[in-house]
This record gives structure tokens, sequence and C-alpha cells, in this order.
């Protein structure tokens, strides 16, 4: 959807690679194959390891990678503060257009049931998108009404801003832990093809755009920005 991938958490896993410059081969995932039952899950010399985090503090481990290096101790609590507003929160009203706004569903999740037989699109559409509003509800979230998540949303989207002002990441001049969902979430909420609330108060913010712009340049060249 011109995004390096339809899910946030996977762009992370793809930036967390990335940055710390392990190769990596991508394959199509199936959530209900997947160990948590959620993707991005990866595979390194047989040891399955599922979930972002799970990931970042593996390779952390396993590759003797410090993604936040030259952050004071105070810095790297609010680089995961950060993650955490956009990853437990920010991610969920995201999830909430994508999936439950019948007309944004139509234009973006909803075009990639293509990969199962016709037949079965119908109700695999209905099961994710029941799935998906018992996700939210769970959250807390998907209980309020779209304008008030759109409030909530905008606030996060204001912080975000904020903090990264003029900056080129979000901890200053090099990237850390925080830029790979930041990334993430950003690349995903301007996605072209899904005209959201979301994506148009993005759009007024210069600096997210260009940090979106730059990255992609940076982490992935063969996307052309839009
Ligand atoms: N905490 C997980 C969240 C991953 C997640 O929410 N993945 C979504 C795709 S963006 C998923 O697989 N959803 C499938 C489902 O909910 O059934 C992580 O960090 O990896």
């Amino acid at each position: 959807m011109g995004a390096p991938d339809a899910s946030p958490f996977v762009i992370k896993v793809m930036m967390l690679l990335k940055m710390a410059g392990i190769p990596y081969r991508e394959a199509q995932g199936n959530p209900l194959k997947a160990p948590k039952k959620m993707l991005p899950f990866i595979v390194d010399s047989g040891e399955t390891i599922a979930d972002s985090t799970f990931i970042r503090l593996h390779i952390e481990r396993k590759y003797g990678i410090d993604f936040d290096a030259g952050l004071s101790a105070e810095q790297r609590g609010i680089a995961w503060a950060i993650e955490r507003m956009c990853e437990d929160h920010l991610y969920f009203a995201m999830l909430e257009s994508r999936w439950l706004d019948r007309a944004i569903f139509k234009q973006g999740v909803g075009t990639m049931f293509k990969i199962l037989p016709a037949p079965m699109r119908p109700v695999a559409k209905i099961m994710l998108r029941r799935a998906n509003r018992a996700r939210l509800i769970g959250h807390g979230i998907g209980r309020h009404t779209r304008t008030d998540i759109a409030a909530l949303a905008l606030r996060d989207l204001d912080s975000l801003a904020a903090i990264l002002g003029e900056k080129p990441y979000i901890m200053g001049d090099k990237p850390c832990s925080a830029d790979a969902f930041g990334f993430g979430i950003v690349t995903s909420i301007l996605t072209p093809s899904l005209d959201t609330p979301l994506r148009s108060a993005m759009r007024r913010k210069p600096n997210l755009v260009a940090y979106r712009d730059r990255l992609t340049r940076q982490y992935f060249p063969d996307l052309a920005c839009r």
C-alpha cells in the first residue's frame, strides 16, 4: 500500500535488522500460523522469535547490538516511552480506522484478501474485522466514538511532531530503537492509498512527512516517496 509493509510492526523489525546490519530474507506470513497468532516473527538459525520487541531483545543479546548506544539512561527511558505511545496507543487508533471504517477498509486492508480463493474472501473479511473489533474493545480505545479516538490520536501526532522537532531522528542525530516503530507508524499512517483523517492530520506536520521521506530514502531506497 505504498509503505515497506502493510504492518508497522513488520516495518519495525525490517528497520531493526537494517540498523543492525543483519541481512534477512522476507517471507509471506500468516498470523493464524504464527507462534503468537500475530506478525511479525523471525526464524534465526532455527530459533523462532515472535513479537517485534522480543525480536529487538534477541538482536541486542545475540548480536551485541545496542540500538540506543550513546543515549543516557533518561534518554533511553524517553525513547521507550515514545515507542510505547506509538505502539500501544497511536497504532490502535490507526487499526480502528483501517479495519472498522468501511470506506477505508475497502480502499486499504480490504484489498489484501486477493491472496485467498475468491469464495473464502467474504467470510475471512467478516472474521478479521470482528477479531480486530474485539481487539480494540479489549484494548479499551474501541469503546470510544470515532471522533474521540481521533482526538486522542491527534494528541499523539502533536506529541510526536513536537518531540521530533527539527532533529533528523526522534532522539537526535542518530537513529535509535524508537525510530524503528516511529518510522513504521509514520509511513503507515501516510500511506497514499488511505485517505484517513489521521493521514490528513499527519500531512499537516511537515517534519513528520520529511522524516518519512528521509528514512525511506535511507532504509528503503527502492521505494519511491509519494
Ligand atoms: N506486540 C506485537 C503486535 C503485532 C501486531 O499487532 N501484529 C498485527 C499486524 S500489524 C497482527 O498480526 N494482527 C493479526 C491479528 O490480530 O490477528 C508486536 O510487537 O509484534
